[in-house]
Parts: structure tokens; C-alpha cells; sequence
């Protein structure tokens, strides 16, 4: 116990000359998890005190090697509440695949948002299975890991398939989070108690029935609303909702609908005063969005083209983007999404948690990570009940008042997996055991 004071002393006071040596800062949690000192950046002084009056961090063994026993796949299916339909598909099914990896007499829970179809991305559900369990899982099972940057560089040869990673490494940040007894929030560096709540809205059958399902929305006390947009349902829906909800926080989301050659419809949205407008062009394009923003006074906020935490510098230093969607899944996982989160600090862009539909599994993860002081947008992270009837976790997320919602405040997730419910609507299962 002394000697664990001790260290973290020493961590403290080698973080206060670097941060004295003016290095940037955003929050701790990461390189904590990793524990690895020479490699550290300076903290947050926030942060810094945040740990340090944290007794649960004080009595943690950190860096604690946690053998990877055993490792679940349960492929599920959830009926959404209502039809969600973007630019480029419809679901009323949602799929996903939730990790479990157990050590230690721990279980750590994470969620694959691969898709039914390679509509938003190339994942699907079958390549997301068949990449984790012929390729990840038995690179790992077994194996003593010590934190999720070393799970980064074990599964870093496998190219792509983000989602992938990114579903075992949340299982594995549960896992540690656990561990040490602190929160996953903290964990990562959070610093919010409550995150802002937007939801976002599918296209509807006409313009009458979407001003009807706001209005229902704004009602619900959600005040950021996102709407879907392609070519046909754009300009005209746009002019009536602001219309109706003059005041209201509103932004769109063309889930890469448009040709470059289309901006000078795209440029008639500016004067619908939107918060930003999500992806545009092309999903795997950076070059004219960049082109695009020069000409929209609109911000462009990116999703489908960032994938990695390159791709997020690129976009940057090309001005493709003013501000950033993160999603751990299309990111390769919270690690990744909270590396693009410091660089985008570092830079005064703001960002924001985006959603894929998840389950309570992975919206408590997102809600962890949208914690994060640059989180400073409303995020696509909506309560419980816009999705399911009956949420995988208790308590389900529910809007508060101000248009918010409480980060967990228990150990990892901070929120109970209700087995059976999984267990309902299970379609699949696999449990590798070393
Ligand atoms: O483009 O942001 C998107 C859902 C599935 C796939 C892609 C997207 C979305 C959403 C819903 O917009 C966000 C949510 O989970 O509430
Ligand atoms: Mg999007």
C-alpha cells in the first residue's frame, strides 16, 4: 500500500514538471490504465486533483495484469421502438454483438455496433464475428494484459474492422474500470457529471408526420435535434421545421448522400442557421469536404470519414471539418475516441459523442466517454426509452430536466447487465476458454 503511495507520488509529481515544462494537457485516465510512465503527458491539473483526492485510486493496485480467462460473443437482435431510416438504409432490428471477458472472478461487458448490412460502413455483424473470433480473440485469450493500449498494438494487425476492436477493447476497459473500483468515466478522464442529450431523427413519411414526431421529441424536453437529410428531403423539411421551431438547435445528417457537384444546393441549406451539418460527401472522403467547408459557412461536422485518429488529423489540417462526431465503434474503440478527442482539444474544435443505436452496454460507454471535457456539443446519445421498450441494463438512461443525462457513478460501466434479457434475444453464441 505505501509503496503504491508512493508511486503515484512519484506519477504526480513527474506529470507537474511536464505539465511546468508546457506540455498539453486533457485528463489522466488513459495513461493511467496503461501505467506507463516515460510515455505519460502532462495532466490536467483538474484532473490531477481529481485523482488525487480519489481514495479508490490511492488503494488500486494499478497496472495490474488481468488474465483474459475467458471471452463471450452473444450476437443479439432488439426490436427499436420505432423504424430509424437515414439517407442510406432502414433498421427496425437492430443487431450487435456483446463482448464479455471475464478475469478474476470480473466480467467486463462491450458492444459491437457492426451493422445488419454494409450500409454505414463495411462491418457487419458476420464480419465483426468472424474477425474477433478467428483473429483478435485468440491473439489475446489467455494472455496477461496490463491495459488497452496493449490490446491495441496485439490486434493492431489486423487491418480495418473497427468496430471489431472496438467491442472487445470497451468489454476490456469495463474489465479494468472494475479493477481498480473506480468508474469507467474516470477511468478515461471524464470530468462531467451529466452530458448533453440530443436525439437524433429518421426521415418520416412525410413533413407533417416529422413536425408531428418533434414536436412529440421537444416535448420529451430534448433540445438538439438531428435530422436525417438526402437529396428529396432536404431543403423543403428544413424550411418547415425552422419554421415551426424557430429557436430550436438543430443540425442535419446526410450520412454521405451528396456529390461534390452538388454544393450549390447544399450551400442553400446555410440559411437555415444549423449547428452543423454531418457528412455530406462521400464516406471515405476528406479532400472535398475540406473543399466544400470553404464554401459553406455552415460547419461540417464528420462521422463515416473518420476512422482512426490519423484520419481525424488529416481532416483537421485540412479543414475538411470544423467540428468532430466521435464514435468509439467507427473508431476502433474508447482508446481511439478519447485520442481524438485530445487532439481535437488541442486544437479548439469541439466534438461530440455520436451514437449507433446502442444497447444500455454500449450507451454506457458512450455516456463514459462524452463525460470528457471536450464533449462540449450535445451528443447523439438519447435516453433508454427512445430506443427500447426494455433496455439490457439497470437502471435504463433516462433525460433529465436540463436535457441531460447522469454519468454512472459505480465501478466500470456503473450499470447491471441484465443477463436474461440478453438471453432473450440471443441469435448466436460463442465462449472461447483458455
Ligand atoms: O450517422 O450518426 C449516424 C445511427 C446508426 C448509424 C449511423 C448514425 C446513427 C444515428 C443515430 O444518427 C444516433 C443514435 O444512436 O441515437
Ligand atoms: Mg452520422
Amino acid at each position: 500500500m505505501w509503496l503504491l503511495g508512493y508511486y503515484r507520488v512519484l506519477w504526480i509529481s513527474l506529470n507537474c514538471k511536464r505539465m511546468m515544462s508546457g506540455s498539453r494537457i486533457i485528463s489522466s485516465a488513459t495513461e493511467v490504465a496503461s501505467w506507463d510512465i516515460p510515455s505519460l503527458p502532462a495532466q490536467a491539473f483538474q484532473s490531477l486533483l481529481g485523482d488525487f483526492v480519489n481514495p479508490s485510486l490511492w488503494l488500486q493496485p494499478l497496472g495490474e495484469l488481468m488474465k483474459l480467462e475467458a471471452v463471450e460473443l452473444r450476437h443479439i437482435e432488439m426490436e427499436l421502438v420505432e423504424p430509424f431510416e437515414t439517407s442510406g438504409w432502414r433498421e427496425t432490428l437492430r443487431p450487435c454483438i456483446i463482448v464479455a471477458i471475464r478475469s478474476k472472478g470480473l466480467t467486463g461487458y462491450g458492444e459491437c455496433v457492426a451493422g445488419a448490412g454494409p450500409w454505414y460502413s463495411y462491418e457487419t455483424i458476420q464480419t465483426a464475428w468472424h474477425v474477433l473470433e478467428d483473429f483478435i480473440v485468440p491473439e489475446i485469450l489467455g494472455q496477461e494484459i496490463a491495459s488497452t493500449e496493449e490490446l491495441q498494438r496485439r490486434s493492431g494487425r489486423v487491418r480495418g474492422h473497427p468496430m471489431a476492436k472496438a467491442g472487445l477493447e470497451a468489454a476490456l476497459w469495463d474489465l479494468l474500470a472494475q479493477a481498480r473500483n473506480v468508474s469507467l468515466a474516470n477511468l478515461l478522464g471524464g470530468t462531467k457529471e451529466r452530458i448533453e442529450s440530443g436525439i437524433s431523427i429518421g426521415i418520416q413519411q412525410d413533413i407533417s408526420e416529422l413536425l408531428r414526431v418533434i414536436e412529440q421529441r421537444a416535448a420529451q424536453g430534448y433540445k438538439r435535434i438531428k435530422l436525417k437529410i438526402k437529396p428529396g428531403w432536404d431543403r423543403e423539411v428544413l424550411k418547415a421545421v425552422r419554421k415551426r421551431f424557430p429557436q430550436m438547435q438543430l443540425m442535419a445528417d446526410a450520412n454521405a448522400a451528396y456529390r461534390f457537384s452538388e454544393r450549390e444546393h447544399l450551400k442553400q441549406l446555410d440559411e437555415f442557421g444549423l449547428l452543423m451539418l454531418e457528412q455530406p460527401l462521400d464516406y471515405d472522403d476528406l479532400i472535398d469536404h475540406a473543399a466544400l467547408q470553404k464554401e459553406l459557412k455552415t460547419p461540417i461536422c464528420l462521422d463515416e470519414s473518420i476512422k482512426t485518429p490519423e484520419d481525424a488529423r488529416k481532416a483537421l489540417d485540412l479543414g475538411a471539418c470544423k467540428i468532430s462526431n466521435i464514435k468509439p465503434g467507427q473508431v476502433g474503440g474508447l482508446l481511439n475516441a478519447k485520442k481524438i478527442h485530445d487532439l481535437c482539444w488541442e486544437r479548439g474544435v469541439p466534438v461530440w459523442c455520436g451514437g449507433m443505436l446502442e444497447t444500455g452496454i454500449g450507451r454506457a460507454a458512450n455516456v463514459a466517454l462524452a463525460s470528457l471535457p471536450g464533449f462540449t456539443l450535445p451528443n447523439d446519445i438519447s435516453a433508454s426509452a427512445r430506443y427500447w421498450r426494455e433496455d439490457m441494463i439497470e437502471p435504463p438512461f433516462v433525460l433529465e430536466a436540463d436535457a441531460t443525462i447522469r454519468v454512472p457513478t459505480g465501478p466500470g460501466l456503473g450499470v447491471h447487465v441484465v443477463l436474461e434479457r440478453l438471453e432473450r434475444v440471443i441469435q448466436r453464441r460463442a465462449e472461447f476458454v483458455s
